[in-house]
């Protein structure tokens, strides 16, 4: 424990401050180089709404996240992103190019603001072409809010969530989708 708390004061190296990410300096050679928010328009941050049910003394995954997908929405070759909120919206940013996004939830149908989210996959369910986005839920509480969503592309820039009638709203407490679904057979294998 007390190496781990000295650990974690330590300046962290190319840094101007130890305790401020945003003022982290990429080495010249660095592969990868931090693209600010205010150049992206990607504003967002999970949420992580404690209550009885979902808190980190009775779910220890409770801060685990729910993770991103990379969806190309209309197929223009562009890669699009979900952002999956644990307790929050979720949010898909439309890459306009030139590492530029646009917020197009509301008019997407895909925000699910209410359970656990717990993961998500991108798959084309249905078979059709047009990817498909795959939303688990979790969390101690039963009820609806704890089924899996299934979006199926409408292919204009909105969807439907259709998980019941595919099938693959399952209730049971689902973390990442691995295999996930595949075809128009959807099968459900949230873990
Ligand atoms: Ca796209
Ligand atoms: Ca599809």
């Amino acid at each position: 424990m007390v190496l781990l708390l000295f650990a974690c004061q330590g300046k962290k190296e190319g840094t101007t401050s130890g305790n401020d990410d945003d003022n982290i300096t990429a080495p010249a050679d660095a592969l990868f180089q931090k693209l600010p928010a205010s150049e992206s328009n990607i504003h967002f941050a999970t949420q992580f709404q404690e209550d009885f049910f979902n808190n980190i003394v009775r779910n220890p995954n409770f801060y685990n996240g729910g993770g991103i997908g990379v969806i190309d929405v209309n197929k223009d070759g562009l890669q699009d992103l979900f952002f999956s909120s644990t307790t929050g919206e979720c949010k898909l940013f439309l890459n306009k190019g030139g590492l530029k996004f646009e917020d197009i939830t509301a008019a997407a149908g895909v925000a699910a603001p209410e359970g656990f989210k717990t993961g998500v996959s991108i798959a084309d369910a249905n078979g059709d072409g047009w990817s498909d986005i795959y939303v688990c839920r979790a969390g101690l509480k039963e009820g609806d809010h704890r089924r899996n969503l299934l979006f199926i592309n409408n292919k204009n820039n909105s969807f439907t969530e259709s998980g019941r009638a595919y099938g693959v709203d399952d209730p049971p407490r689902a973390t990442t989708p691995t295999s996930s679904i595949t075809t128009s057979t959807a099968t459900s294998t949230c873990t």
